[in-house]
């Protein structure tokens, strides 16, 4: 029995060793240690021995049954950390491989044209007001010198809420209401931003909602002059010393006199194309001295204070300063459109 057992000892501890895998390491357990291994066979057979053998042969048993059993153990951590070694090392990561770019948005081109203007106008002491975008006739009309039934007001097709409620139709109401907030008093100098409304039909540069930016000046002694050498700056700035600027005398109820500015039409160079309409300019702005009747319906003494003021169309100078020829991409979010206009174009 003693030799059987040194034998099964010798044979287990050979397994194994000889297991690369805990699957076969665990095959071995069970032909060695399980119920119906020969251990046990053995331990069964112990009855027929004598009473002095009996426990010698038992202490081998079990000294043998250990031994395999610790000899297991040891080696399925060994197995088992070789696994973890291995699966680790499949899993390596390359930290020098190049990483995935991440895209990052851009500003949108009106956008940007918009706080280009701002940052001038800001440079050049001017305040940004904003004002209602759903906006009462009074102030969208009535205190812009066109009372009710005027016929100018057929120059901007309105969309009416009520009667006396519009979205307003130009940014031109949010003068009326800073002159009318600043009780009489000068200096006023801001310009005010916004979205405006008409019902006009849209076309390569018409929308019927569209941006403007109004300006105002009101202070003694401001003339015309300042008018011409601010909207000069403004044009050199903005598009380069190289485009050609014209004032065309023109027509607001609520200036007096009244120009229209026009600049040099970047698409065809002004030789004429679908953009400029074939005339190589496009008007950009309405601007003009305010009438005495504004003032003093604001509550400013005609007789101390004058004043300019103009009003922009932002959409129409982004297209001419990038030369896009279609005022309805800025609406439609081609994404093709929108990723040519990258942040750094515009520092
Ligand atoms: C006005 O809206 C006046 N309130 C401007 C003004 C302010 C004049 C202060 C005098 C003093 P006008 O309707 O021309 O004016 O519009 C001004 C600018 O808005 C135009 O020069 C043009 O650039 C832009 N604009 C007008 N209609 C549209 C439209 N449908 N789509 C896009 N831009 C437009």
């Amino acid at each position: 029995m003693e030799e059987k057992l040194k034998q099964l000892h010798q044979e287990a501890s050979e397994k194994v060793k000889q297991s690369t895998e805990l699957k076969e390491l665990n095959e071995v357990r069970v032909a060695y240690l399980g119920k119906k291994g020969p251990i046990t066979e053995v331990l069964k057979g112990m009855g027929k021995l004598s009473a002095e053998e009996r426990p010698k042969m038992g202490a081998l048993a079990n000294e043998v049954r250990d031994s395999i059993a610790s000899a297991i153990e040891s080696k399925q951590q060994a197995l088992e950390a070789a696994a973890i070694e291995k699966k680790l090392e499949q899993e390596t990561i390359d930290v020098t491989l190049p990483g995935l770019p991440v895209k990052v948005g851009t500003h949108h081109p009106l956008t940007s044209v918009i706080e280009e203007i701002e940052d001038l106008f800001i440079s050049m002491g001017y305040k940004i007001e904003e004002g209602p975008e759903v906006e009462k006739d009074y102030y969208n009309f009535e205190a812009l010198n066109l009372p009710k039934g005027h016929p100018a007001r057929d120059m901007q097709d309105s969309f009416y809420i009520t009667e006396d409620i519009l979205l307003r139709t130009h940014t031109s109401p949010v003068q009326a209401r800073t002159m009318e907030r600043h009780g009489g008093k000068g200096p006023v100098k801001i310009i005010c931003p916004g979205k405006v409304y008409r019902r006009d039909n849209d076309d390569a540069t018409h929308s019927h909602q569209f941006m403007q930016i109004e300006g105002l000046v009101v202070d003694e002694n401001i003339r015309m002059s300042d008018l011409k050498g601010t909207l000069n700056l403004f044009a050199k700035k903005l598009f380069g010393e190289e485009r050609e600027i014209r004032l065309r005398p023109s027509f607001f109820p609520f200036t007096e006199p009244s120009v229209e500015m026009d600049i040099s039409c970047k698409i065809c160079g002004g030789k004429g194309c679908s953009v400029c309409k074939g005339t190589g300019w496009i008007e950009i702005l309405g601007a003009g001295m305010v009438h005495p009747n504004v003032l003093e319906m604001a509550g400013f003494d005609s007789e101390k204070y004058t004043g300019f003021a103009f009003g922009m169309g932002p959409e129409r100078i982004a297209m001419l300063k990038y030369g896009i020829d279609d005022i309805r991409h800025y609406y439609t979010n081609d994404y093709r459109f929108l990723t040519q206009f990258g942040r750094a174009e515009f520092n």
